[in-house]
């Protein structure tokens, strides 16, 4: 895939569905009673997986596009995959975080298996807390990564202070924790999204939420949901870069989840003087949405660290590319997190930024991005990493001369049509 520096950007994007609501909706779904209606569901290759994972534990999930309707089975409904039981969760983290708190309470036994890059992501984060819950859990090289095997367990509930600010964490022992026989909380650094807390609650579950720390009790059973998924921000992340960096450009962005644990994007660009402004807003499945102007801005360095950072921990590769264009110097800290993503999202960026021309360094939990550098085209590794690509797209379209990325095809995890939209829109 090419790219080549654009003039201006103009006009109206409807983004794909959010990406963790998605996920979730079809996890409580599966382990309700009744039928979850879920419209604007993002038809991306994670969310695929993990509709693939729950029909083969006999959930039947009927996918018409836009609509996925998942006929739950009820909190004991789950059965063992046949003829092998091998669940393929793909490229997706959320899926095998999140059903492994699930599976940990089943009365089946599973290998969970995924792609190269989720082989290496760490999972004893979620083996450590589940095993303290009576999980029988382990990683099958013994190096704390999928592929995993899970036999089914009495669980106990525990008071678990996690290490890291992590969704996928705290959601895998809040699942965990519906099956327990006693109360379950987690209490993280920093607060991360909470879309699984408002989704438990819709369906039923007895769900307590203070600072940091969020507490389910043991749940009988859970009701099935209407959910309507609003756009995925992290998505809408590209279109908001370039919108401020593409001169004479205004785009509408419409129906974006503006969730307060996912809008750290918005506080930053706007901070660093970019004009965003919400043109309507709305409410729906306990998700708040927006419609989002943004217009070409002249941008300014600032600094990203502490409680905002796991608010857009997947939109800081394209707030970096942005930082290049930006006048003085952008500092990100407290983002080691970004290590253990798809790829190494801090030796990625500041490697392939490099090659652009930018004056960026890489540090410990970091980088510090030295703007106003003009940047030039160059070929670019995505590692098939979605965001990376997605990231290199944008900077590509600002950037004198071609871009070409390599393994561009990964952006169906999370955008499919992300390239036509970015086509339809530049000028
Ligand atoms: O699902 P996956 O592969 O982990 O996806 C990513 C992404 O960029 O799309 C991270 F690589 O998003 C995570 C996010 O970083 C999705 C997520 C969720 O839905 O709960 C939470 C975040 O991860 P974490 O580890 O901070 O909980």
């Amino acid at each position: 895939m090419k790219f080549r520096k654009i003039s201006h950007l103009k006009g109206e994007l409807r983004i794909p569905g959010d990406k963790s609501i998605s996920h979730r909706g079809v996890m409580l779904g599966s382990i309700a009673k009744g039928t979850t209606r879920i419209s604007n569901f993002l038809q991306g290759v994670d969310c695929l997986s993990t509709i693939s994972c729950f029909s083969r534990m006999g959930i039947e999930i009927e996918n018409s596009g836009d609509e996925v309707l998942v006929h739950g089975n009820g909190l004991r409904g789950l059965k063992k995959p046949f003829p092998d039981n091998i669940l393929d969760c793909g490229n997706s983290g959320t899926t095998t975080r999140l059903i492994c708190g699930i599976l940990a309470a089943q009365d089946f036994d599973v290998i969970l298996t995924g792609d190269a890059s989720i082989q290496k992501r760490p999972m004893k984060r979620i083996i450590d807390p589940l095993t303290a819950m009576g999980a029988d859990i382990s990683s099958v090289k013994g190096n704390g990564c999928s592929p995993l095997a899970i036999t089914g367990s009495q669980l106990h509930g525990i008071h678990y202070t996690s290490p890291v600010a992590s969704a996928q964490v705290k959601s895998s022992i809040l699942l965990a924790g519906l099956y327990a026989d006693g109360e379950t909380s987690v209490t993280e650094p920093y607060l991360s999204r909470n879309h699984t807390e408002l989704m438990l609650e819709s369906f039923g579950a007895q769900i307590k939420t203070g600072g940091t720390t969020a507490s389910v009790q043991p749940a009988k059973e859970l009701y099935a949901q209407d959910i309507r998924v609003p756009g995925d921000i992290s998505s809408a992340a590209f279109f908001l870069a370039a919108g401020l960096l593409a001169p004479n450009s205004e785009v509408l962005i419409k129906n974006v989840g503006i969730n307060p644990t996912r809008d750290g994007i918005l506080k930053v660009f706007r901070d660093m003087g970019g004009d965003i402004t919400f043109v309507d807003t709305c409410e729906g499945s306990g998700e708040p949405s927006a419609d989002i102007l943004v217009r070409s801005s002249s941008l300014h360095g600032t600094v990203i660290e502490g409680a905002i950072i796991p608010t857009l921990i997947d939109e800081l590769p394209v707030i970096a590319a942005a930082a290049c264009f930006a006048e003085g110097t952008t500092v990100i800290r407290d983002a080691a997190e970004l290590k253990v993503k798809e790829s190494n999202r801090i030796e990625v960026m500041v490697r392939n930024l490099t090659a652009m021309g930018a004056d960026v360094e890489e540090t410990e939990d970091g980088m510090i991005i030295r703007g106003g550098k003009p940047l030039h085209g160059a070929v670019i590794d995505s590692r098939l990493d979605h965001r990376i690509a997605m990231t290199f797209a944008i900077a590509g379209s600002m950037a004198d001369g071609e871009t070409e990325i390599l393994g561009a095809e990964c952006v169906n995890i999370s955008y499919p049509g992300f390239y036509e939209d970015l086509a339809r829109l530049a000028r």
